[in-house]
């Protein structure tokens, strides 16, 4: 226990020599969001691919070449763009692609776009992931994997009176059992029995998506209510190549209304209980002993159990914090003199599992920056579910205002994430 905030130097000595300070990323070792080259134990000279995708790591057509290439483990450079919705479109993406959509794919000097193209053409340069885009077993797959969209957007992105919202939510539970009996139909956990296949990479941007999305806006729990879905989750929950392209519930609710057009609440008390838990806390979103909807991974030690020090997912948060330190505090709504000992506060507490109280009239400013951290982008699930967690902790114990917010999420558009400010502390490799 300490009785008051570590200092930053404190802080950095935590974290020294940690990779995760660096901000390099790693070409080697797990999947990650920061990586600008991935070798697989392979060199630099045999790089054949680049992928353009986001900054966020957040676009779902580009998550499926992304778990390729980790699965088939081939080496791969990175260009990351900005999503319109979050700043302002790099003029040379523009040149390469005049549309700005992404993703796109160098392969040996050739361009592709259309993420289903990019998985056709690795596919005949570096060889399938089990039954390619074209097997007879996998063309259904791709299907029932757009119809379920359809059915998800319908529901999700209609305004639809109370009626309305119920047919479109049994339209999607159709489809939703439609999957769950395509995997139920080869014994899973994968979409074609035990070996994961593209036919699963099809599916996993969207269903992620639905699975945050319906718990926060129709009170829905895929997971619980498709037992098959659930296991297939936690199949891909075992591997590291998912788990570094993973999101959180709290980043998808809010990065998907830009980027859909709107998502519509039912209002029900489910929904806005679940709702709130996603938005603040705590985590996971269930009490009890009920399993977590949002990750099968086993959860993060409680405070009290043990050194935080010691938990890898507080350090990866820290990490990532001070290295955008700077940036952090600036752009902070309390101003950067006015976040320095809030932000420390939160941090002492994520290290070292105290309660410090936050200083008087900061907690908006720590709630702030917890609404605006971006799973994957800055950190995985774990980590950013810890530094959600410390910042909020600290907030409730702010003696003059234990309930103040930061400025509210914005709907139309994420501009409030725009990357630019963060790319100078980022190494180019
Ligand atoms: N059919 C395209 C769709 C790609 C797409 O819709 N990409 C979105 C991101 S999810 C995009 O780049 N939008 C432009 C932007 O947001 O900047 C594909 O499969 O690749």
């Amino acid at each position: 226990m300490v009785s008051a905030a570590l200092s930053w130097s404190d802080l950095e000595a935590l974290v020294e020599g940690d990779p995760e300070r660096s901000g390099s990323g790693r070409s080697e070792g797990p999947c990650n969001a920061q990586a600008r080259l991935r070798l697989f134990g392979q060199p630099e000279s045999s790089v054949r691919v680049t992928l353009y995708r986001d900054h966020h790591a957040w676009c779902p057509y580009c998550q499926k070449g992304w778990l390729w290439l980790e699965e088939q483990r081939v080496p791969y450079r990175v260009e990351k763009v900005t999503m319109f919705c979050y700043g302002e479109k790099e003029s040379w993406y523009k040149q390469l692609v005049p549309s700005g959509m992404l993703p796109a794919l160098d392969l040996d000097g050739r361009l592709v776009t259309e993420s289903d193209r990019i998985l056709e053409e690795l596919e005949r340069a570096f060889g399938s992931l089990g039954p390619g885009m074209a097997d007879p077993a996998v063309l259904p797959l791709r299907h029932l994997e757009r119809l379920l969209f359809r059915a998800w957007c319908q529901w999700l992105c209609v305004a639809h009176g109370s009626r309305g919202d119920a047919q479109a939510g049994e339209q999607f539970q159709q489809w939703a059992s439609a999957m769950e009996q395509a995997l139920a139909a080869n014994g899973g956990p994968f979409l074609l029995g035990a070996e994961l296949g593209t036919a699963d990479l099809v599916f996993v941007p969207y269903v992620e998506r639905m699975n945050a999305s319906l718990a926060y806006y129709k009170g829905y729990l895929l997971r619980q209510k498709h037992p098959w879905i659930d296991r297939w989750f936690q199949a891909l929950e075992q591997r590291s190549t998912y788990r570094g392209t993973q999101s959180d519930f709290h980043t998808h609710c809010h990065d998907l209304p830009p980027q859909m057009g709107g998502c519509h609440a039912k209002g029900s008390e489910d929904q806005r209980r679940l709702a709130a838990r996603i938005n603040g806390g705590p985590w996971p979103i269930l009490d009890g002993d009920q399993p977590d909807p949002e990750t099968s991974e086993p959860p993060p030690l409680a405070p009290g159990e043990g050194q935080r020090t010691r938990n890898p997912a507080a350090r990866t948060a820290l990490a990532r914090v001070l290295r955008h330190r700077q940036v952090l505090l600036q752009r902070n709504p309390l101003g950067a003199a006015g976040f320095d000992l809030p932000l420390r506060t939160a941090l002492t507490n994520l290290i070292n599992s105290d309660c410090l109280a936050a200083p008087a009239g900061s907690a908006g400013g720590l709630r702030h920056l917890r609404d605006r951290i971006s799973v994957p982008r800055d950190m995985p699930l774990h980590a950013g579910r810890l530094l959600r967690q410390a910042l909020e902790r600290t907030a409730r114990l702010d003696p003059l205002n234990p309930a103040g917010q930061g400025e509210p999420i914005p709907d139309r558009h994420r501009r409030d994430q725009d990357p630019q400010p963060f790319l100078q502390a980022i190494p180019k490799v």
